[in-house]
């Protein structure tokens, strides 16, 4: 079991687009058990590996709640080839944005191919919040935020609120590399 940091926004690993696999190895199925640690601590529904810090197209999802068995499910090169005209509303939240939640509209249900962490591909049909996680990592590998998906005045709100949270985290960590660098050249 290993846990990997998430990062947190406004930072611009987020806004990057991921690249595609080329297929599941034993590393990348590593990547997808490591990731599903993370997710499960957070603890959160969902994880794209770009909220770690890789730029590749690798998603974990568990939509259980916490009093049923989990269900996970580990995701490559996800793409979804159908959705349903009908659009739904979900309170989104974010481990990348923390504590921020708006409600976001997105197709209800999905259909969307990947390959599993055995390299196989697979089809899944998905509706309520395993659509709306799903849909929501996926923009992860495009570099999108679901605050991308509400009004620039409440995205502008949030960020500012974030940016400041970081500069006071920030301020209050000293710099252990520079401060090694300055002792030495004292
Ligand atoms: O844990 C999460 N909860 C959540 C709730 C509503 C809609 C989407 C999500 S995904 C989120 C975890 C996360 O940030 N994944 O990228
Ligand atoms: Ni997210």
């Amino acid at each position: 079991m290993a846990l990997l940091d998430i990062i947190v926004a406004p930072d611009p690993r987020l806004k990057k687009k991921a690249v595609s696999v080329e297929s599941v190895d034993k590393a990348t199925a590593k990547l997808m058990a490591d990731m599903l640690d993370t997710m499960y601590e957070a603890p959160g529904v969902g994880l794209a590996a770009p909220q770690v810090g890789v730029l590749k197209r690798i998603i974990v999802v568990d939509p259980a709640q916490e009093d049923e068995k989990p269900r996970p499910l580990k995701m490559a090169n996800p793409e979804i080839f159908w959705s349903s005209e009908e659009v739904k509303e979900y309170e989104e939240g974010c481990l990348s944005l923390p504590e921020e939640y708006e409600p976001v509209q997105r197709p209800d249900r999905i259909k969307v191919r990947y390959l599993d962490e055995k390299n196989q591909p697979q089809e899944l049909e998905a509706d309520g919040i395993l659509a709306v996680v799903i849909q929501h990592e996926m923009d992860h590998l495009d570099g999108v935020l679901f605050v991308d998906h509400i009004s620039s005045l409440k995205r502008g709100m949030i960020l500012r609120r974030l940016t400041k949270i970081k500069k006071l985290s920030k301020a209050q960590k000293p710099k252990a590399t520079l401060k090694r660098r300055s002792l030495a050249s004292a």
